[in-house]
């Protein structure tokens, strides 16, 4: 045993490629909001509505990333990551969602991307994670179809300046929360409660994956790997009842499959379009648009952090992000831990989940492109005891070897997230970081878990 913090060479190893990373959402981390050019996003039209988050907190200041990210790449680098996921501003790129590139802009990216290869660290650029152009909700937002063509406009843009650097793309963070939180629930931005527009929504913006694909294709090297990243849930019943089983197939259907079959099988699935036909027609489906949504992709990203249980009961009034599932309630598993966010702690979801699509998707290769946790994080005089974030990491990467020696192509794992940042709704008053941020002076303390995590860097396995 190393006396240097516990390093031994007893626990799993990883394969020799194997991808340590760790992502962050511009929204998120940045700031700036209008530093260079950059136009209004939703969520800057969001967060500046009142009551729409925890303590009335905005992304204005975030963690001053698009300031300090040489610091933060060098917090990177000491780290010992050998990626880094993060995503692009629409706005900062096309202030008003269309037209020519600001060029301001894409140098600020530039810049940014030159740092992380200079540092050895290999960039995971992420085009989409929720910051629509204002202009565009303004024109229909994702219940438009035109906006998925100006997204791909915007792929085209990005693809052709970073195209040479960037090895690994994502399309879409999550189009699950940007749908139904965004247009059914209303949690998110831009903050409407129509369940029609919300499935609307999610077809747009799968519509908007294929097309950016076939757009990144034309501008990036052969060597370039386009990608999607989605929030699979792992769905289980919390009663042996039919009922449940039903309930099951239900919130499976609208988390999982209506992303997963457009993009692997070709069409969405009928279950689905059957339960929301009191919606809606679906007739914003044009017969060649699953030709696009399907247009292959070299990666599927994969968002993990919770189980989901459910069961039948009383329907529930009011905005909900599950379309024509009000009899359906979402049930906490017995005796479960939980995080600061309530969400029940089970690695067991992520081992379901991957060999789920594993086995019924055979998709490319994968990454865990988000894992983490938020908890009640104590800054003391000599750093985090963040303990329970440890246990939570170590529980979820010992799914990931083992999938991986189960033969599953797992390629990689990135942490939510490198430092604490703008939880959406919750504003800052929920800490997902391995490294704590001090709002007040932007200060980075790492946490136990950053030096825990950079020990497992280093010997490619854990303890
Ligand atoms: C998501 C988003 C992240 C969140 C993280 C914690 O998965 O919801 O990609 O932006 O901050 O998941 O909720």
């Amino acid at each position: 045993m190393n006396a240097a913090r516990g390093v031994n060479d007893q626990g799993p190893r990883f394969p020799e490629d194997f991808v340590w990373g760790a992502a962050t959402a511009a929204y998120q981390v940045e700031g700036s909001p209008d530093a260079d050019g950059r136009g209004p996003s939703i969520w800057d039209t969001f967060a500046h509505t009142p009551g729409r988050i925890t303590n009335g907190d905005t992304g204005d200041v975030a963690a001053d990333h698009y300031r300090l990210f040489r610091d933060d790449v060098a917090l990177m680098a000491d780290l010992g990551l050998s990626a880094y996921r993060f995503s692009v501003s629409w706005p900062r790129i096309q202030p008003g969602g269309k037209g020519p590139a600001n060029p301001a802009g894409l140098d600020h990216y530039e810049r940014l991307v030159d740092e992380l290869l200079a540092r050895g660290i290999t960039p995971m650029l992420t085009l989409y994670h929720w910051d629509l152009p204002q202009e565009l909700e303004d024109s229909g937002g994702w219940g438009a179809r035109d906006t998925a063509v100006r997204f791909a406009e915007y792929a085209e843009l990005v693809g052709a300046r970073l195209g040479d650097r960037v090895p690994l793309w994502t399309t879409l963070n999550e189009p699950w929360c940007a749908a139904f939180l965004g247009y059914a629930s209303g949690e998110h931005a831009p903050g409407r409660t129509d369940p029609a527009l919300a499935l609307r929504a999610a077809h747009h913006l799968m519509l908007a994956h294929g097309l950016a694909t076939q757009a990144l294709r034309a501008v990036l090297p052969p060597s370039g790997q386009v990608s999607v990243t989605l929030n699979l849930a792992a769905v289980l019943p919390a009663a042996t009842s039919s009922a449940a089983t039903n309930a099951v197939r239900r919130i499976d259907g609208l988390a999982n499959r209506l992303f997963l079959d457009p993009l692997f099988v070709g069409h969405y699935p009928v279950d689905v379009q059957q339960d929301t036909a009191r919606l809606t027609d679906w007739s914003f489906v044009r017969p060649e648009d699953l030709d696009v949504i399907s247009t292959p992709i070299d990666l599927l990203g994969i968002n993990y952090y919770s189980p989901t249980l459910v069961d039948v009961g009383p329907a529930i009034e009011g905005p909900s992000p599950w379309p024509a599932c009000e009899n359906v309630r979402f049930v906490q598993p017995p005796n479960a831990r939980t995080t600061a966010m309530g969400w029940a702690i089970d690695a067991q979801g992520l081992r379901n989940v991957v060999h789920r699509v594993h086995e019924q998707y055979h998709p490319l290769p994968l990454m865990i492109t988000e894992n983490g946790a938020a908890f009640e994080d104590e800054l003391g005089v000599d750093g985090v005891r963040d303990d329970e974030r440890i246990a939570y990491l170590r529980d979820h990467l010992e799914v990931v070897h083992e999938a991986i020696t189960a033969g599953i192509d797992l390629r990689g794992y990135f942490v939510w997230s490198l430092l604490d940042n703008f939880e959406w709704a919750y504003g800052y008053a929920k800490r997902f970081g391995i490294v704590h941020v001090d709002y007040a002076t932007q200060a980075r303390v790492w946490k136990d878990s950053a030096h825990w995590y950079r020990d497992v860097i280093r010997r490619n396995g854990l303890e």
